[in-house]
C-alpha cells in the first residue's frame, strides 16, 4: 500500500528498519523482514502499512494521504489523543480534531528484532507546545509489535503533578476487498450513532456495510471478528483499556468530501477503533499510567 510513495533511504537503523524520506524530507520508517512488512511514520508515529509475507495488506491507506507537519495522515492507525473528535465536544479551530498526538513528531527509542519480526517504541513528550493546548504534563510511548498478530499500545503516563482525564482512539483503518463482502461480529448490543446525534440505541451484535456508519458501540465483552469472505480472511481484534469500539465508514458522499481519500476509498477501507469515548473519559492520576491497546491476527 506504499508502492507509490517515492522514498530514499538516509540511515539503516537495524536489519530490518530503515529511515527512508520522500521529497520533501518527510521522514519513514520501513520494516522489511523476511516475515512482514510495514511502515510507519515518526509524524505521529502513525502505522501506514503492515502486511504478512503471502497476504493481502492488512492496514489501509489512501492513495491521495498529504504527508506534511500539519495534516493528520488519512489511513493506517491515526494515535487519536487526548481526546476523540471535537475537543470538549466543541468544534475549536485552535484545537486539532481527534486531539494533538497525531500530528506532532515522535522520537524512535527502541528496536527489537527477532525471527518472528519487529517491535518498535515510539515517544512523545508533553512540551510548551502540547502544554498550550493541554494543561498537563504526560509522557506518551507507543508500541508496535509487528509479529504474526499486530499489536499497538498506547501507554499513557501522566509525568505531572495533577491528575488528568484523556480520551482517545487506535484509529485503525482496515484494508478491505469490498464493503458487500464484510461481516463485522462481536459488537455490544448498545450503540451511539454519531449520524443522528448520538442517540443510544439497540441493534446487532452483527453489523453489515451497506451504508456511511459512524457508530460508538459500548466496549464488547469479546473479541470482534472482521470476516472478509472475498479475501477469505477472519480477523480477530482483541481490544484492552478501552471502553468502546468505534466503526467507521464515511461511504459514498463522505468520501467524496474528503479531499485525501479518492471518491472510491470508501469501498476498501473500514474503520474499526479501540477506543475511549465514554463521559470524561480515562482518569490518571499523577506519576501513574494507563494502557489502550488493539491486537489483530
Ligand atoms: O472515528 C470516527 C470519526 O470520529 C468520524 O466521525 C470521522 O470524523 C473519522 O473519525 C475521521 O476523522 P478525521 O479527523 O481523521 O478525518
Amino acid at each position: 500500500m506504499i508502492s507509490h510513495l517515492s522514498l530514499t533511504k538516509v540511515d539503516t537503523l537495524s536489519n530490518a528498519v530503515s529511515l527512508q524520506v520522500d521529497s520533501n524530507g518527510f521522514e519513514f520508517l520501513i520494516i522489511e523482514h523476511n516475515k512482514l512488512s510495514a511502515a510507519l511514520t515518526l509524524h505521529g508515529a502513525h502505522l501506514i502499512h503492515f502486511q504478512k509475507k503471502g497476504e493481502q495488506p492488512l492496514i489501509w491507506l489512501s492513495k491521495t494521504a498529504k504527508f506534511n507537519e500539519k495534516t493528520a495522515i488519512r489511513g493506517g492507525v491515526p494515535i487519536c489523543w487526548p481526546w476523540f473528535g471535537d475537543a470538549d465536544g466543541k468544534s475549536n479551530e485552535k484545537l486539532p480534531g481527534h486531539g494533538f498526538a497525531r500530528i506532532n513528531r515522535w522520537q524512535l527509542t527502541n528496536i527489537e528484532e527477532s525471527d518472528q519480526g519487529v517491535v518498535l517504541e515510539l515517544q512523545l513528550k508533553s512540551s510548551e507546545e502540547t502544554l498550550k493546548l493541554w494543561p498537563f504534563q504526560f509522557e506518551l510511548t507507543l508500541k508496535v509489535t509487528l509479529h504474526k498478530q499486530l499489536t499497538l499500545e498506547l501507554i499513557t503516563k501522566n509525568s505531572g503533578d495533577k491528575a488528568f482525564a484523556y480520551r482517545g482512539a487506535l484509529h485503525t483503518y482496515f484494508n478491505i476487498s469490498a464493503p458487500e463482502v464484510i461481516e463485522v461480529s462481536g459488537l455490544n448490543r448498545y450503540f451511539y450513532n454519531s449520524l443522528k446525534q448520538k442517540q443510544r440505541e439497540t441493534g446487532d451484535t452483527t453489523l453489515l456495510i451497506d451504508q456511511a456508519i459512524d457508530s460508538i458501540y459500548e466496549k464488547s465483552a469479546s473479541n470482534i471478528q472482521l470476516n472478509d469472505k472475498q479475501f477469505q480472511k477472519k480477523l480477530t481484534i482483541s481490544n484492552s483499556g478501552n471502553d468502546s469500539e468505534v466503526i467507521w465508514t464515511p461511504w459514498v458522499e463522505g468520501a467524496k468530501a474528503l479531499s485525501d481519500m479518492p471518491d472510491n476509498g470508501y469501498q476498501s477501507m473500514l474503520c474499526i477503533e479501540s477506543a475511549i469515548t465514554q463521559g470524561e473519559g480515562e482518569k490518571v492520576a499523577a506519576g501513574k499510567t494507563h494502557s489502550l491497546s488493539t491486537s489483530i491476527c
